[in-house]
């Protein structure tokens, strides 16, 4: 069986890291732009002011992704690019460079799959409380429907938030990304319901505006995997991955999708109760009538999974990877065991097909002195993680697409330009883009629907 027919194969990547023209064209400021200026934030002194100059060479890398063959791109837009104040009057030369975009894609015979948040936040609304204040839903309604207004003639594959887990935990919690601040387990728990809300909101404007709309979301996890075949042990990891640990509780799958997906947050586990429950808002029952859209596919990015066992009692047991695990130059495991569970688990869940909206590798990337990009490596990781989806979706699991991230190298967020993704090469001095090994194996994956893997 393996791939589907009409599988959604393609490449993602997000605003901040590719735009540059940060400050051109009547952009607004958002949190990323003043966070990466300040000094020690991001490694190297480095910041997003040109990143891969996407802005100004947008054509170039069309060209690249139809010379790669892709079907989707996922992109993001830059919310203050469009609403220099996040509400209130448009800027027009925001929505040109889009509408661009857009066209020169449908042109080269590329869907784009737009996706709404992708971290850059309008810092003017961060000023005015950002997530925590009361309209921060009805703001993102706004933005979706100047979005679904001047695109939802030509975009219909939608996401409407990429990873909530990070930019809360890590933006507003622990204070490691943009905007940088540590705020109480409260109030991120009413900022991750004002955040769901304004998903609901988002879905329900973006079917009201865009006919035959693809409309799905784009969180993530670390995969919790059973560390052996043994049926005691699949449980456990099952039961952990979609359970809450008392220190990484924002790195959930249940918080971010049971609401989203279900309908419910997980009211059953012990650690919600004591720890979560408290801070939501009186009467957050009812907002589930908007939160719980029906959605037509269900991402994730799934990058790296944890080995579980059962212990005698059946609970889930941390069981280190093998000594020697291969690495990417970020340090994250080679587990390519994480794209056969970790769908498997989500799809048994939430019944919604799925597609993997970012996995890649960051490798020791150079140009060689014959000229070209080299990347075994990364070729390799490719091979094993669709082997695994494959495997995957010829056990039951409704499998749609798989988005390798990124196409191009790009500002890997607190590490700068220090982690390449991509499957093409970045030269930061001369903008050049140089295609990687990778890309031509790519290409030939996804000619073939995953066949030559
Ligand atoms: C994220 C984002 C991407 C990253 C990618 C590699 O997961 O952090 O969605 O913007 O660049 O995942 O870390």
């Amino acid at each position: 069986m393996s791939f589907k027919k009409d599988f959604l194969w393609g490449v993602a990547t997000a605003a901040y890291q590719i735009e540059g023209a940060a400050f051109e064209d009547g952009k607004g400021l958002s949190i990323w732009d003043v966070y990466s200026h300040i000094p020690g934030k991001i490694k190297e002194e480095h910041n997003g002011d040109v990143a891969c100059d996407h802005y100004h060479r947008y054509k170039e890398d069309v060209a690249l992704m139809k010379e790669l063959g892709t079907k989707v791109y996922r992109f993001s837009v830059s919310w203050a690019r469009i609403l220099p104040n996040g509400i209130g009057e448009v800027n027009q030369k925001g929505i040109d460079f889009y509408n661009n975009l857009i066209d020169e894609l449908i042109a080269a015979g590329i869907t784009p799959c737009l996706v709404l948040f992708h971290w850059d936040y309008p810092y003017e609304l961060y000023k005015k409380g950002g997530w925590l204040n009361a309209d921060s839903s009805d703001w993102f309604k706004y933005y979706t429907e100047v979005c679904a207004k001047a695109f939802g003639d030509r975009v219909k594959m939608w996401i409407t938030f990429n990873e909530p887990q990070c930019f809360l935990g890590e933006g507003h919690l622990n204070g490691g990304t943009a905007p940088g601040i540590k705020m109480t387990v409260g109030d991120v728990v009413r900022m991750g319901h004002n955040v769901m809300l304004s998903h609901g909101k988002a879905v329900m404007a973006i079917r009201e505006l865009v006919e035959n709309s693809i409309v799905g979301y784009a969180p993530s996890c670390d995969v919790c995997a059973p560390d052996t075949d043994d049926p005691r042990d699949v449980e456990a990891a099952r039961r952990r991955y979609f359970s809450f640990d008392e220190e990484w509780w924002m790195w959930n799958v249940s918080l971010w999708s049971d609401p989203v997906m279900l309908g419910r947050y997980p009211e059953e586990d012990p650690i919600f109760q004591r720890k979560l429950k408290p801070h939501l808002p009186e009467g957050y029952e009812e907002d589930m009538k908007i939160i719980c859209q029906p959605l037509d596919f269900y991402g994730q990015n799934i990058y790296t999974a944890s080995h579980w066992r059962a212990d005698e009692n059946g609970e889930a047991k941390w069981t280190r990877l093998p000594t020697g695990t291969a690495k990417s130059t970020n340090n994250w495991p080679l587990t390519p065991e994480a794209l056969y569970w970790g769908p498997k688990f989500l799809y048994e869940r939430y019944k919604t097909p799925i597609i993997i909206t970012e996995n890649g590798m960051a490798c020791h990337d150079w140009i060689s002195v014959d000229g070209k990009v080299h990347d075994p490596n990364r070729i390799d990781y490719i091979t094993r993680y669709l082997r695994a989806l494959k495997k995957c979706a010829e056990d039951g699991a409704d499998i749609a697409g798989y988005w390798y991230w990124a196409l191009l190298d790009n500002f890997e967020w607190g590490d700068g330009f220090t982690q390449h993704f991509g499957l093409v090469y970045m030269n930061y001095q001369t903008l050049e883009r140089v295609k990687k090994d990778s890309f031509d194996f790519y290409r030939e994956v996804m000619a073939t629907n995953g066949e030559n893997i």
